[in-house]
């Protein structure tokens, strides 16, 4: 039995060392796990540390990247805004860019109308001068007229007068003239004697034959005086008168130096015929419309002449 007793003692003495041994292995493992878990605990709570700074510097990024997020939203904006500004600027400037053109060719059109209506004031300047010039030469003309005209009112009734005058001394003059009889071989009309020729000559030598007898050759200046006259001659006959284009072609003057008021040319007459016609004859006509015919003739020519006295 103590055999068995000790045995078995001794077995739990071995059992008991041997747990005593695996006792102190768990122990020392435990304190090495410990130590292990400690790091680990260490480790963790700087890991818990680190955690909380980068969760921390995450939620300022996180701010910051908003806070940018707006900046760049709001820039976004402004540069549409201005994106739009910008257009309505270009818009604007090629507006203006048309006006400012349309303003330099209205500005070049006044430039140039202004510069005409200048030269147009300039012109009616002058005129305006010459006009006044004019003007006041023709009041000083005017004045002198004013004048002469009241000279020439107060002359009138003088003249009006001494012409009445005149009138009553010539009235009685002429019916003394007429009441005197020609000489014998001379007809009487109205105030004048009258003498056609039996002789023929040229102009010139007639003219002197009518001179030698105190007169001239005759002055026709009434349609009565040309009417009598062809009555007097003979069917058809010339005679010279006192009418003549000697002195200037063309130009016909009597010989008392008036010109000639009423004419009797035959029709196509004068016609200075070969350069050389510068003397006047009268032709005889009948017929109960016909007061006779003018024809210019050569001065050298031959026929009867009639003298006025
Ligand atoms: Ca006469
Ligand atoms: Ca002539
Ligand atoms: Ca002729």
């Amino acid at each position: 039995m103590y055999n068995s007793l000790t045995t078995e003692r001794d077995g739990f003495e071995a059992s008991l060392k041997s747990h005593k041994n695996e006792s102190d292995q768990l122990k020392a493992s435990y304190n090495v796990l410990k130590q292990e878990s400690d790091q680990l605990q260490a480790s963790y709570n700087n890991l818990q540390g680190t955690l909380v700074e980068v969760q921390t510097k995450y939620n300022n990024l996180t701010v910051s990247k908003d806070q940018l997020q707006t900046k760049y939203s709001n820039l976004e904006r402004e540069k549409e805004v201005l994106q739009t500004s910008f257009s309505m600027l270009i818009t604007n400037r090629a507006q203006l860019q048309s006006n400012y053109s349309l303003l330099k060719r209205g500005k070049d059109e006044m430039q140039s109308s202004f510069n005409k209506l200048i030269d147009g004031k300039n012109q009616l300047q002058r005129d305006f001068n010459s006009l006044w010039k004019e003007k006041s030469q023709l009041q000083a003309r005017y004045n002198d007229l004013w004048r002469e005209k009241s000279w020439l009112q107060s002359n009138y009734s003088t003249l009006v007068t001494g012409r009445d005058h005149l009138q009553k001394r010539v009235n009685k003059l002429t019916a003394k003239v007429k009441a005197i009889p020609c000489e014998k071989g001379w007809i009487k009309f109205d105030i004048s004697c009258y003498f056609v020729s039996t002789m023929k000559k040229n102009w010139t030598d007639s003219r002197a034959a009518c001179k030698a007898a105190g007169a001239d050759l005759i002055v026709i200046d009434s349609r009565e005086e040309q009417e009598y006259i062809n009555g007097m001659l003979k069917s058809g006959q010339n005679v010279w008168i006192g009418l003549t284009d000697s002195l200037k072609e063309g130009t016909w003057r009597w010989v008392d130096g008036s010109p000639v008021t009423t004419a009797f040319w035959q029709p196509g007459q004068p016609n200075s015929y070969n350069g050389n016609q510068d003397c006047a004859e009268m032709i005889q006509k009948s017929g109960s419309r016909s007061v006779g015919d003018w024809n210019d003739d050569g001065c050298f020519a031959v026929q009867n002449w009639i003298c006025e006295q």
